[in-house]
């Protein structure tokens, strides 16, 4: 058993989790998904934390599921479902409600689940050398872990279907060129830059980003009615903010602004 399947580090305003079983690409098992999600709650439960850091230890982000866990026996069926239903799909839901910025820094191959965990984030820089793979489909399964919701909303409907078909790896530069991800450094920048990032965000006015996040989400499904009049109350909520009055005092007096990330007045 792993020591310590996830790492976390504490910064200024922010957390960096490492994703720790190199040897195995850091593939997910249970007791990774189970720190990982007490690692979330954590970061959530703390009111100083303002933006999250996901990577991976060694030279992958993440592999998906550790396959050597789904080594069936002679007449055995895996239970697929509910790995999804306890751990794959809670994990992508959080990521995508915890109530300030995720960035994802993908430092090596990104497969399977692996790279819908890294699409599941806010803001996913890569390494020059890393790549994404849609792996399941040369094992037989579907790509999970919101694979298939991300995938055509990021790429188009032709990208998303040939690469769930067809598995083939995506390099981290065309990935920033179909809009796949966000940006791309030479290896040796990645971290320095995702955490430059985090420390941006640790400053950042966090309740607007947080409801700037629901409003993203909510426009996947929403017309343009129900959207305008969840605007309007996102609005009302962010313009209640110690930070709103701190931006427009800021502004008005030709500062940089000092956000504290607090939630009401
Ligand atoms: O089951 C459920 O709960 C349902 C949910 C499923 C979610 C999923 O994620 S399904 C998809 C699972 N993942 C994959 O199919 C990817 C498998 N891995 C690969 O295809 C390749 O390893 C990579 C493309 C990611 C990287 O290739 P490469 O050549 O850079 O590295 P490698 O040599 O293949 O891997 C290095 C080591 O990591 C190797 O171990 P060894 O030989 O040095 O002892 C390899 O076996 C191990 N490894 C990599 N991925 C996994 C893994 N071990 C277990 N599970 C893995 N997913």
């Amino acid at each position: 058993m792993d020591e310590q399947p996830v790492l976390v580090d504490l910064r200024e305003g922010y957390r960096v989790l490492t994703l720790n079983r190199p040897q195995r690409l850091n593939a997910f098992t249970e007791a990774m998904h189970v720190a990982l999600a007490a690692a979330l709650r954590d970061a959530e439960a703390d009111s100083s934390c303002r933006a999250l850091l996901l990577t991976g230890a060694g030279r992958g982000f993440c592999a998906g599921q550790d396959l050597t866990d789904r080594i069936a026996a002679p007449g055995e069926t895996p239970q697929l479902g509910g790995a999804l239903e306890h751990h794959y799909n809670p994990l992508v839901r959080k990521l995508r409600a915890l109530p300030f910025p995720v960035v994802a820094a993908v430092n090596g191959v990104a497969a399977g689940a692996g790279a819908n965990v890294a699409l599941a984030c806010d803001i996913v820089l890569a390494a020059r050398s890393a790549s994404f793979v849609q792996a399941f489909a040369r094992i037989g399964l579907v790509p999970d872990s919101g694979g298939t919701w991300f995938l055509p909303r990021l790429v188009g409907a032709a990208r998303a279907r040939a690469l769930a078909l067809l598995a083939e790896p995506v390099s981290a530069e065309q990935a920033a060129q179909w809009g796949l991800i966000w940006k791309v450094f030479d290896d040796a920048a990645l971290m320095p830059e995702a955490e430059k990032l985090c420390a941006h965000f640790a400053r950042a006015p966090t309740v607007g980003l947080a409801l700037t996040k629901r409003a993203l989400d909510a426009a996947e499904t929403n017309d343009l009615s129900a959207q305008l009049d969840l605007e309007r109350e996102l609005q009302r909520e962010a313009g209640a903010t110690p930070d709103f009055a701190e931006g427009v005092r800021a502004f008005l007096e030709k500062r940089a602004p000092a956000f504290t990330g607090k939630r009401s007045r």
